[in-house]
């Protein structure tokens, strides 16, 4: 060990645990490049790793079939009344989910080691960051986590004697029996998988999974889950939020923080190179925030992550250099198609598909197969650090002020491309009725509708009604400070599927117009469901987009919206008694603002 632990509770619960599940070895993680070398190599001759021939410094893995995305439907929020959980989460009083899943751990690490992570979400001391260990036998899980985190001694020795983690227990669920070969990417079968979280004692105890929010703790299973219902409980909030620096051609900053659902644009959005003459942008997260209210009563944001788990397909330099340019070196891909030049390659990559490759099942493959080479949630894992566009202060203790919070999905139609929320209590509602089409980056159907209320239906370790009365609550704290809320939609098509609005650096152009509602320096139309700019309010200087597209993407439809309405209640009456009375009067006004419809009335 290259550190001495002095934390009791820490040395006890790793005891336990290897008495529990029985690797054959313990070993403490110190986050160093040699240990992270070290365990590359031994994948590399175990076969689970491929080293890039083209890339520094950076591998390919390839996955179960069965196990390419996080699994919601083997994820449980584990609370003594199911109540507290709430009807948007799976549900097993802690009892009986602790025994059937200490019945799984029994032995099941035999033949492994057993890695123990210290890491750090948010830069080590700062007052917002959290310690959290995790306990896996999954050395690939260990190298992402180096990316994804702040890993080794510095954690330890801000954890002290006596300091506070939360522990986290991964194991993929793959006990190897002596003189059996290894597969490459050991783990259980569906039925077999847990992604569980036991918020009332800030615990975490994953099974079965080695893929991403599945198994790299620090991410959606505590710097969401767990993190939403320690921020309830002390007055904070964990989001699932980009956050984003802007700054004007007068170099006005302003910060944003915005929350799509997975694969909806998050990575996109952090990373955005403004079209606009003048704009810049800095990255600060591209998936999580966790923000509180700072001494001078505004909302301070950080991102608790150190790296970027980003969908690779449709990752180009037309639509994202930044990540382009991110992914160069030091990273892990995975499900990415290896070229025979030892490169990867993904669908949307901007570069002619090669002429054979190796697709993410590990056969042959060739552009009349008729499959993707890569999977839809091909992913990598890269430092933030080498990001080209991090900005100066991504790792600022205290975080940045937000200004402005954006809310989103993918729509097909329907949904303008951007709504200015009337006032606090609207915003939260447009957050709270947020809808989407399901993506791949869960297991399951792919481009079904669904609420998806902040881009927290996932992520949310608590009952949703309660997380929508936390935001009143964080609204009414804020008052005159509380950053303004708007909603957005990149995802419009035409009758016959093709995008109405350009998106990527395009976005700019709705952002600016943002900022110039916060100055008070643009104009908008009051529409039934929101404040929408009228055409000559949007910057479209050098911008070609059919007319057409513009009315269209700007077009309230008065009588799709009506159908809404029952659907909003519906999604709604889930909560009974729990719904807070301000959302329930939301939806009131919004249908009465319809019936009247009274067009055209200058805000
Ligand atoms: P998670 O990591 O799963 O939380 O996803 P994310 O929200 O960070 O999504 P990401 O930015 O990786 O984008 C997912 C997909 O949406 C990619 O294929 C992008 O190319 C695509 N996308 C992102 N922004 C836009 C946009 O403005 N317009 C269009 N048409 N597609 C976009
Ligand atoms: C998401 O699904 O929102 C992700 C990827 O960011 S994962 O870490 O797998 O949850
Ligand atoms: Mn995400």
């Amino acid at each position: 060990m290259a550190y001495e632990v002095k934390n009791a509770r820490l040395v006890a619960w790793v005891d336990e645990i290897a008495g529990l599940c029985q690797p054959e070895a313990v070993h403490w993680c110190d986050g160093s490049r040699e240990e992270y070398d070290r365990l590359m190599a031994q994948m590399v001759d175990s076969g689970m790793a491929e080293p890039l021939q083209q890339r520094r410094h950076s591998h390919l893995f390839r996955s179960d079939p069965s196990d390419v995305a996080r699994v919601e439907a083997r994820t449980y929020i584990s609370t003594t009344s199911q109540d507290d959980a709430g009807p948007t989460n799976n549900w097993v009083a802690p009892d009986e989910l602790k025994k059937t899943m200490l019945a799984l751990y029994d032995g099941c690490m035999k033949g492994r080691t057993l890695y123990v992570i210290p890491f750090s979400m948010g830069p080590i001391g700062s007052p917002m960051a959290k310690i959290g260990v995790e306990l896996t036998d999954s050395p690939y899980v260990v190298c992402n986590m180096h990316i994804m985190t702040r890993v080794g001694a510095d954690v330890v020795a801000e954890l002290g004697p006596d300091g506070e983690f939360v522990p986290c227990l991964h194991s993929i669920g793959a006990p190897l029996e002596p003189g059996v070969a290894d597969v490459k990417w050991p783990c259980a079968p569906m039925e077999q998988k847990y992604i569980s979280h036991f918020p009332e004692e800030n615990l975490i105890w994953s099974y079965g999974s080695g893929y991403g929010g599945n198994a790299l703790l620090g991410k959606k299973c505590f710097a969401l889950r767990i993190a939403s219902a320690m921020a309830h409980r002390e007055g904070w909030m964990a989001e699932h939020m980009l956050i984003l620096r802007l700054i004007s051609p007068e170099g006005k900053r302003y910060h944003i923080a915005a929350a799509f659902p997975s694969a909806c644009g998050k990575t996109n959005l952090a990373m955005i190179q403004p079209t606009l003459p003048g704009w810049r942008a800095e990255t600060l997260g591209d998936d999580i925030a966790w923000m509180k209210i700072g001494p001078d009563g505004r909302l301070y944001a950080i991102n608790p992550e150190a790296g970027f788990f980003g969908v690779a397909p449709g990752t180009s330099y037309g639509s994202n250099p930044v990540a382009m340019d991110t992914v160069r070196e030091n990273v892990i891909f995975t499900n990415c198609a290896l070229t025979d030049e030892g490169d990867i390659w993904w669908e949307g990559m901007g570069v002619p598909a090669p002429r054979h490759a190796i697709d993410w099942k590990g056969r042959d493959w060739t552009p009349d197969r008729g499959e993707p080479a890569a999977h839809p949630n091909a992913r990598f894992t890269a430092p933030a650090q080498q990001c080209p566009s991090i900005s100066p202060d991504w790792e600022a203790p205290q975080g940045v002020p937000i200004d402005i919070f954006v809310f989103g999905g993918r729509r097909a139609g329907m949904v303008p491309l951007v709504t200015e929320a009337f006032d606090w209590d609207h915003g939260v509602f447009l957050g709270a009725t947020a809808s989407s089409e399901t993506t791949a980056a869960n297991i399951g159907a792919v481009g079904n509708l669904r609420r998806d209320p902040f881009a927290m239906q996932p992520f949310c370790g608590y009952n949703m009604a309660d997380y929508f009365g936390h935001w009143l609550a964080m609204g009414d704290r804020l008052g005159p400070n509380a950053p303004r809320i708007f909603y957005v939609n990149w995802f419009r098509k035409s009758p016959e599927g093709k995008w109405l609005w350009p998106g990527y650096g395009e976005n700019s152009r709705v952002l600016k117009w943002m900022c110039a509602r916060i100055e008070g320096k643009v104009g908008a139309e009051r529409t039934p469901i929101g404040l929408l700019p009228r055409v000559g309010d949007l910057d479209l200087s050098g911008l070609q987009l059919a007319p057409e597209n513009l009315v269209e993407l700007l077009r309230v439809d008065s009588a799709m919206w009506q159908a809404e309405v029952p659907d909003i209640e519906r999604h709604f009456s889930q909560f009974g008694d729990r719904l807070p009375p301000r959302m329930a009067a939301q939806v009131d006004q919004l249908a009465a603002r319809l019936r009247e419809s009274q067009p055209v009335a200058q805000a």
